[in-house]
């Protein structure tokens, strides 16, 4: 089989060299993994493994069940605090360290360890901007896209189970391709699965991300619904999920996920919130908006970050959601 070509690819050359030399290879990628951070670490870790090298993840927090089958048959290794077993780190759906809640890893892995690939959608910020070994386009649609660019830059061809894992995460981070995120690489890419492994590719994909859903996560909905409450003329929608809804679901925070993005779907809404309260002390609040109003404008206030349309913080000044929803009311209004 031959690889597609994948236009305006654009990989920095020693991100190929790397990731071309490489025999065993540790992935890394962000606390509480996405359907992009598991499917691009998916793709790459069985595309290298078919390839002869030895590729394993190492993962950090909780995923959402409907995720757990992008785990399927991959080495997964506890969080090592030494990396010398290996001889490439690469680091995806993320750039900075600190993201994967090892505090101690700071900015950059510990003396002696092996080169680091960045390989990341989101805005560079401060940190890492032009640092050899990243490979940043916050144009892209998603990590997916960018791991699919290195393996048709690198000539290697993703077996299937890694097609479908790539087109897993494109889809995870475009709302299946409905955003205004959606490139046309993308879309590219996805005209290539399909050709190479038929159009039930896009049905099975479909139904694990959008169908199959459990239960729990139904009951949470409800719930979660059923705090949406519309502010400023009906312009911000907020949601709350707290202990006590998990509680009487029977479901974890993981089960949140796309639940802001209901309130966003509201005609008239602009800016939909969703306040996590895990019981932990952390209130997470994900933010959703429509243009021209930016939610990582307005994260970016409460110290977070994300997309303009997608984006989330902490609020460390709260210790309840209620505290979270007047702080995010207070802020949220010059926005609108
Ligand atoms: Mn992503």
């Amino acid at each position: 089989m031959t690889v597609k070509s994948a236009p305006d690819a654009a990989v920095p050359p020693l991100i190929l060299e790397l990731v071309g030399r490489a025999r065993h290879i540790l992935i890394l990628t962000h606390h509480n993994p996405d359907g992009d951070a598991l499917g691009s670490a998916r793709a790459l870790a069985l595309t290298l493994e078919a390839a002869g090298r030895s590729a394993v993840l190492a993962l950090t927090g909780t995923l959402d069940q409907h995720l757990s089958f992008l785990l399927e048959g991959l080495s997964i290794v506890d969080f090592p605090n030494d990396f010398s077993a290996y001889d490439l780190v690469v680091l995806l759906d993320c750039h900075c360290l600190t993201r994967l809640e090892r505090k101690e890893l700071a900015v950059s892995l510990p003396d002696g360890s092996p080169p680091l690939v960045v390989i990341d959608h989101h805005p560079p910020g401060d940190r890492g901007k032009a640092e050899a070994g990243f490979y940043i386009k916050p144009a892209a649609s998603s990590t997916g896209e960018l791991v699919w660019h290195l393996l048709s830059a690198l000539n290697l061809s993703p077996p299937p189970e890694a097609r479908e894992a790539l087109l897993t995460a494109m889809a995870s981070d475009t709302g299946f391709f409905s955003q205004s995120n959606t490139t046309a690489a993308a879309l590219r890419a996805v005209a290539d699965f399909v050709e190479m492994s038929g159009g039930h590719l896009v049905e099975t994909v479909h139904r694990r991300l959008r169908e199959d859903v459990p239960l729990k996560r139904l009951k949470l909905m409800g719930l979660a619904l059923d705090s949406l409450r519309l502010h400023f003329d009906g312009r911000l929608a907020l949601m709350a999920v707290t202990p006590d809804t998990l509680k009487a679901a029977g479901a974890v925070m993981a089960d949140t996920e796309d639940f802001v993005e209901l309130g966003r779907s509201l005609a008239g809404v602009t800016l939909s919130a969703l306040i996590k309260d895990n019981g932990s002390g952390r209130l997470r609040v994900s933010l959703r908006s429509r243009e021209p109003v930016s939610a990582s404008a307005l994260a970016s206030l409460f110290g977070g970050g994300g997309h303009r349309l997608a984006a989330a913080y902490d609020d460390r000044l709260a210790a309840t959601a209620e505290e979270a929803a007047a702080n995010l009311l207070a802020r949220a209004e010059n926005f609108l």
